[in-house]
């Protein structure tokens, strides 16, 4: 069997990480890794190939895809949330305009390959907007089709770019003479906040959990920006791979949607500082909540319901809270830095 090809953008970044190590270990394929910073070393020997450049780049985009034959593009370049907030024209350049250039790289390649492009895409929990602490206290869990009005750039660039994936799959050129030619087959899942044990991430507004975890695992005091009411879904980053390669080799025909819910646990910041207190007694963890970030938060659910993905593509969570810190997440971060 000829050896697979797949492109992954962003991929310097937390998930980026999880996956190559990922892939690189189970897969037998050829990864090319794309991202604006030079990938860390650790990473870009588990490649076929690096490429340090801007999605907003389309020649650099075109020359890539005349070089390689892809099978699958895993599009996880983005500006996320507090740090769209922050420049929110050019997260839209980032999160709208280089979307579309990747799923016009995914048509390209389509239709020199005569086949569909799996195009696999990271959204997220953003794409919701809850008016009021209310609401959010009384809907429950959301499904996929409701609370669609959210109040941030990255919110409203993630709900957008869904729909540009459900576009590109069933009506891109329409009017075409032959619409059928040039098929992308794009699937997306609305991630909650990850927490990873190997890497701490930047300008998300879910940060504060995994800044909570990896501060006490330093000795160092942590002043959360998040009320310690505040709740929403989080993951593991393992299940946020499973997710990614579980959608990725479902079988098309047993999708019935182009973006789905994936949850696994939905402590409060309070409960989170206690679970992370029970590894670490001396964590330091106050509550200086920012109230613009805190209203981010508070618009965003507190659980999603995510069986449309259990019933569609047999998704289920391998770490629940306990797991995910006890079994991976504080032995990790213990051992990470224990070795520095
Ligand atoms: P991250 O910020 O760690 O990584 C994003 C990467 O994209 C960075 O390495 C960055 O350099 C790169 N990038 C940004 N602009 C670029 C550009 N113009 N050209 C090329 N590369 C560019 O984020 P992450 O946590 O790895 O997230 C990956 C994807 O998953 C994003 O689309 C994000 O929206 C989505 N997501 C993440 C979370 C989470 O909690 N981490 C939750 C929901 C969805
Ligand atoms: C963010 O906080 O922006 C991300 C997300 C939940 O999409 N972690």
């Amino acid at each position: 069997m000829p050896t697979r090809t797949i492109l992954i953008t962003g991929a310097n970044g937390e998930i980026g990480h999880g996956l190559i190590d990922h892939l690189s270990q189970h897969g037998g394929m050829h990864i090319i890794a794309m991202d604006l910073t030079q990938l860390d070393n650790a990473v870009k020997m588990k490649c076929h190939r690096t490429v340090t450049g801007d999605i907003l780049d389309s020649s650099l985009l075109e020359t890539l895809s005349t070089e390689h034959d892809f099978d699958t593009i895993y599009h996880l370049a983005a500006l996320l949330s507090t740090r769209a907030e922050r420049q929110p024209t050019l997260a839209h350049r980032v999160n709208v305009d280089g979307t579309l250039n990747l799923l016009e790289i995914a048509v390209t390649q389509s239709r020199l390959q005569g086949r569909e492009i799996k195009f696999i895409y990271p959204s997220s929990i953003a794409v919701y907007g809850l008016p009021s602490l209310d609401a959010k206290t009384n809907a429950g869990k959301i499904k996929e089709g409701e609370w669609l009005e959210p109040r941030t750039m990255y919110g409203i660039n993630k709900l957008y770019t869904e729909q540009l994936g459900r576009y590109y799959t069933h009506f891109y050129r329409q009017l075409d003479a032959d619409p059928a030619k040039g098929r992308v087959d794009f699937r997306g899942v609305r991630f909650p906040g990850l927490i990873s044990a190997a890497t701490v991430p930047t300008g998300g507004t879910s940060d504060f959990a995994p800044e909570m975890l990896h501060a006490a695992a330093q000795g160092k005091p942590y002043a959360c920006f998040v009320r310690e009411d505040a709740r929403i879904p989080f993951m593991a980053m393992p299940d946020a791979i499973k997710a990614l390669l579980l959608l990725q080799a479902a079988p098309k025909q047993s999708l019935t949607r182009a973006v789905y819910n994936v949850g696994s646990f939905n402590p409060s910041a309070a409960e989170l500082r206690s679970f992370i207190k029970q590894a670490f007694p001396s964590a330091a963890v106050t509550f200086a909540p920012d109230v613009k970030r805190q209203a981010i938060v508070d618009s965003w659910p507190a659980d999603v319901d995510d069986s449309a993905a259990r019933r569609d593509w047999n998704w289920s969570p391998d770490f629940g809270m306990d797991r995910s810190f006890n079994e991976y997440l504080i032995p990790a971060v213990k051992d990470r830095y224990k070795k520095r």
